[in-house]
């Protein structure tokens, strides 16, 4: 594992930022977390949007190097410091699948499924995202004999897809698909992924919603 830099999470309670929080629990570097309020605006100002000029959270600094979009957190955390753990090596045939899902997370099933969300349902055949029911489909297929995408083994890929998931069925933007909710309640038993939440989703804030 290589020696840590000063890692700085620029993060937003109850927010996509969930998901590269968790990553740093689930790789137990040290972190320090610096707050940017979305819903105070903290993402659209000059200090900010000079390390995101697109004005979302999260970002993570490591030292000099300044990362955003969560797949490409979760990839740079982990060839840093997990990799071979948390991340598969170069040369592990598993490589492959793991950045196809890190990417299908983001590009696939975050798009659709917030369209969905806003009962916008487009023909999956013009959008590069395709359409939401075979977004569900394909997750349900590929995670249905196995625990995680990549079998047995955890990684990255499931903090990824995971953080996702595990939002949009809190949402109840997902149908209760009985291979996902199983896939997700292993995701949310573990310990890192309930010190992120504890952290970052307070319940008191943002209560589950009935
Ligand atoms: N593609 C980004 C999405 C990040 C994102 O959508 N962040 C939202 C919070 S959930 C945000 O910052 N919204 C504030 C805004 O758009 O002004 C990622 O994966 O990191």
């Amino acid at each position: 594992m290589a020696t840590p830099r000063r890692i700085v999470l620029y993060h937003s309670p109850a927010s996509r930022a969930f998901t590269a929080y968790w990553m740093l629990e689930e790789l137990g570097v040290p972190f320090t977390v610096e707050t940017v309020d979305i819903r105070k605006g903290d993402q659209k100002k000059p200090a900010y949007l000079k390390l995101n000029p697109a004005g979302k959270v999260p970002t993570l600094t490591d030292g000099e190097a300044v990362v955003s979009e969560n797949p490409a957190i979760a990839i740079y955390l982990a060839d840093r410091y997990g990799y071979g753990t948390l991340a598969p090596k170069i040369d592990d045939i598993e490589r492959g699948p793991y950045l196809k899902w890190m990417v299908y997370s983001s590009a696939v099933v975050d798009p659709v499924a917030t369209l969905h969300e806003q009962k916008i349902d487009l023909p999956g055949y013009s959008f590069s995202f395709g359409a939401f029911d075979d977004m569900v489909r394909v997750l349900s297929g590929v995670l249905k004999d196995r625990k995680y995408l990549l079998g047995a083994r955890f990684s990255a890929a499931d903090v990824v897809l995971g953080g996702t998931l595990s939002r949009l069925l809190y949402q109840k933007v997902l149908p209760k698909d009985p291979v996902l909710l199983d896939y997700n309640s292993r995701l949310t038993e573990r310990p890192a992924f309930q010190r992120a939440s504890d952290a970052t989703w307070p319940a008191h804030l943002f209560p589950t919603p009935a």
